[in-house]
């Protein structure tokens, strides 16, 4: 297969639809423009901005125009609470079809033996398989040996004592600064509420999973929940030895694979790192690798597909039927050969990111990638995560701070920046772009200097950039951006 090839195997779906589309979108900016201008001119900006800059920032990607025409229509206008077939109210007839496709490509693309379609984002996704797996590890068997068949059977004192069950059960998940999220059960979100909870790390050395300290972890804590998966760890993990991991302590293997989704739909992931047939459960997002609209998936194994069907109205509001109607557009899309291809050039491209970074003498968490993610430790640059973010920022450079491995500046100034390759891959870049992308990174974060704030003491949030970095990147960002142009063929 020659470069070009690959190129255009990979490219992003809409150019065959392009002229289309754009009739489309001028139309509907048109009317929105007569009932609120500031909102069309927003949306105007919006794409002008996603245009002209480079977007790294690894959770996020362009959907194609036809996720995105899907999500602008009166399927929003319906309510449909229940699932598939049992709706609480009348009139879901088309809902029902929009969510059985969307479940139905879920269910194809990812080998899962069922997919709930309705989360609204990650957080949501989360929180149905959290109440699945306590609903059917805690409340169905304290149901059935009180001989009750529903919590609204029970006394007073009875629903007490379940109640107390429920809340007191316990869930190990990634720490954060080695690449956990805040929904793995950290204090701050209503999953460190619900459980108690505790993190392993990685080993202190190489920055990888430590999967004997792990198994240590377990054994000495016995949580009700495994959680595996990440969002700022840049390397594949193995979701069997999880899976044994689980099963030795009596846990729930659930992996929330919000992240690198794409990656497991375009088989880049595969065997023992494809965390769908080792999980119990496992979740994701459908807007970042995945590419798919802003939303949440769940994929269950048949023990926990009851209990995930009632994730509404459980944990989530009314379905948005027309954003679902969306996530099978994205599904249907990810079904097709030139997915494989485009998921394939997002690993291929961090990996060309991390070398480009190392050969500029740049510290990287876990010394390189394999997956879509790169941390970079802007310590050695003397800079925090924050003032590089910044500084990058001006630049046109579009990435976000992390916290890193015992991050030294702590959650909120950090040591790292992440960075990911999925949008930019969309868009048409390659290696030697990414490569180029880390030159135009390295030129900006040499040239800032964290702000003095007295003779020894230096601020973590200020900083200076040197005369004309921001010029200088910016030009040459502007040509690597015109020769790879998101959505080629649409105009406003
Ligand atoms: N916001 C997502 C991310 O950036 O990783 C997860 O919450």
């Amino acid at each position: 297969m020659t470069a070009d090839s690959v190129t255009s195997s990979a490219a992003a779906p809409g150019a065959e639809y392009a002229d289309t589309a754009s009739a489309a979108y001028q139309a509907a900016l048109r009317v929105i423009e007569s009932v609120e201008p500031r909102i069309a001119a927003a949306t105007r900006k919006e794409l002008a901005d996603q245009r002209g800059s480079l977007k790294l920032i690894a959770s996020e990607n362009y959907a194609s125009p036809a996720v995105l025409l899907t999500m602008g229509t009166w399927l929003s206008d319906k309510y449909a609470e229940g699932t598939i077939g049992h709706r609480f109210y009348a009139g879901c007839q088309n809902v029902d079809v929009v969510e059985s496709v969307a479940a139905e490509h879920a269910r194809e693309l990812f080998g899962a033996p069922y997919a709930y379609a309705q989360p609204h984002s990650g957080i949501d996704a989360n929180l149905v398989a959290f109440w699945a797996v306590l609903a059917t590890r805690v409340e169905a068997p304290e149901l059935a040996e009180l001989g009750a068949k529903h919590v609204n059977d029970l006394s007073e004192a009875d629903w007490e004592t379940l109640r107390n069950k429920l809340g007191n059960q316990r869930l190990l998940g990634m720490s954060l600064d080695a690449g956990g999220h805040l929904t793995h059960g950290f204090r701050p979100n209503i999953s460190g509420k619900m459980f108690h909870q505790r993190s392993y790390g990685t080993d202190p050395e190489t920055g990888l999973l430590d999967y004997d300290k792990l198994a240590a972890a377990a054994r000495e804590f016995k949580p009700l929940i495994l959680v595996g998966g990440y969002s700022a760890y840049p390397r594949r993990v193995n979701f069997a030895k999880l899976r044994e991991i689980a099963d030795e302590v009596g846990a729930t293997l659930m992996v929330d694979m919000a992240h690198f989704a794409g990656l497991v739909a375009g088989k880049v992931f595969t065997g023992d790192e494809n965390p769908v047939p080792h999980a119990h459960v496992t979740t994701t997002t459908t807007h970042k690798s995945l590419r798919g609209p802003r939303g949440g998936l769940v994929l269950a194994q048949p023990e926990y597909s009851d209990a995930v069907d009632k994730g509404c109205p459980m944990v989530l509001g009314g379905p948005l039927s027309h954003v679902m109607a969306a996530k099978a557009v994205a599904l249907a899309e990810a079904r097709q050969p030139s997915f494989q291809a485009y998921a394939q050039r997002v690993a291929d491209n961090a990996k060309a990111l991390a070398e480009g970074f190392l050969n500029r003498g740049a510290r990287l968490v876990t010394g390189g990638t394999d997956n879509h993610i790169v941390l970079l430790d802007v310590t050695s640059f003397g800079l925090t995560g924050r003032q590089a973010e910044s500084a990058l920022l001006d630049a046109g450079v579009v990435t976000n701070r992390n916290s890193i491995p015992a991050d030294p500046n702590g959650a909120w100034y950090t040591s790292g920046i992440r960075f990911g390759t999925p949008a930019l891959t969309t868009r048409g870049f390659g290696s030697a772009e990414f490569d180029r992308v880390a030159e135009l990174v390295v030129d900006v974060l040499n040239n800032t200097q964290p702000a003095s704030t007295g003779p020894t003491g230096f601020s973590k949030a200020k900083y200076t950039l040197a005369d004309g970095t921001a010029e200088r990147v910016q030009a040459a960002s502007a040509e690597i951006l015109a020769a790879n142009p998101l959505y080629p063929g649409l105009t406003l």
